[in-house]
């Protein structure tokens, strides 16, 4: 039985699922319409009134079903609510993680619900909606899409890899300057090729789904990477620091891989790139 704290985690995730396909269905309303756009940090930082009705339904359901719970979602924080992880039973919600595809209709949007007890992920709902491609975990149990068992890829050579990269939305010369530093590091190890999705959380997916070996990236916040990051580590994956340390779920930067040895590899490629933390 998976329970902590008196808390159903099977109750949970499905709880997570029944909402994220609620709110996918307005998202796939609003996919192929006109939108209105506002931008948030910089001039590629995008943020739809979709993404903020879908953060609204969610935190409005999770209130009515659980009035004890806490949250931390991307667009109450751009609305100044504090992103103050605790040891108290916290949702994490990205409610539209691939905002800019979203906007431009790439098919790779998804709504991520991570739930979190003493700052340790023990559920994840990764929902894809355009390709209706629900990706679920629960902490010892497994991961899944659709029902099918994840397990990552077997390959320990990173020059034998694929790998997942975002570069972040920022575009000041300074940090433009690293990201092309670290994917020339990259290419030159070499690898197969760089990918990216344009979402944080399908990138993970990806790596989980052995799609791809690896991931990296800079910037990002705890609402995109949260629930992935449970459904990679349970299909058998790791996610460190990009600094070679354990994950940290505030830091906005991380390494994902189908095994240590990968992850190590390609931690010891990139250059930091600074980010305040969430
Ligand atoms: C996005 C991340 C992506 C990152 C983008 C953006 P959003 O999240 O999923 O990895 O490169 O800059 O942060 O804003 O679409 O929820």
């Amino acid at each position: 039985m998976a329970e902590v704290n008196d808390i159903d985690l099977k109750e949970i995730l499905d709880f997570g699922v029944n909402l994220s396909r609620t709110v996918g269905s307005v998202i796939l309303k609003a996919f192929k319409q006109p939108k209105k756009i506002q931008l948030k940090e910089t001039c590629a930082d995008l943020v739809t009134e979709t993404d903020q009705l879908v953060e609204h339904m969610i935190i409005k359901a999770i209130k009515d079903t659980y009035p004890t719970h806490k949250f931390i979602g991307e667009e109450s924080v751009a609305a100044g609510l504090k992103c103050n992880l605790t040891d108290e039973p916290t949702w994490i919600v990205d409610p539209i993680d691939g905002t800019t595809n979203f906007v431009h209709r790439y098919p790779y949007v998804a709504v991520c619900l991570g739930f979190c007890m003493n700052k340790t992920v023990k559920v994840g709902i990764v929902y894809n909606v355009p390709n209706d491609e629900m990706f679920t975990a629960i902490r010892g149990l497994g991961a899944f899409c659709n029902g099918k068992q994840l397990q990552v890829s077997d390959e320990t050579d990173l020059a034998k890899s694929l790998l997942m990269a975002e570069f972040g939305s920022k575009r000041d010369p300074e940090t433009i300057e690293k990201v092309l530093k670290n994917i020339t590091s990259v290419l030159t190890n070499p690898v197969h090729a760089i990918h990216n999705m344009g979402s944080a959380a399908l990138n993970i997916c990806a790596v989980a789904s052995a799609q791809a070996e690896a991931y990296y990236e800079y910037g990002i916040h705890c609402w995109d990477y949260c629930a992935a990051s449970i459904i990679l580590e349970e299909a058998g994956g790791v996610i460190i620091d990009t600094e070679g340390g354990p994950m940290d779920l505030m830091a906005r930067r991380l390494v994902a891989a189908c095994n240590t040895s990968i992850a190590q590899s390609l931690s010891r490629k990139l250059i930091t790139i600074e980010y305040p933390r969430d």
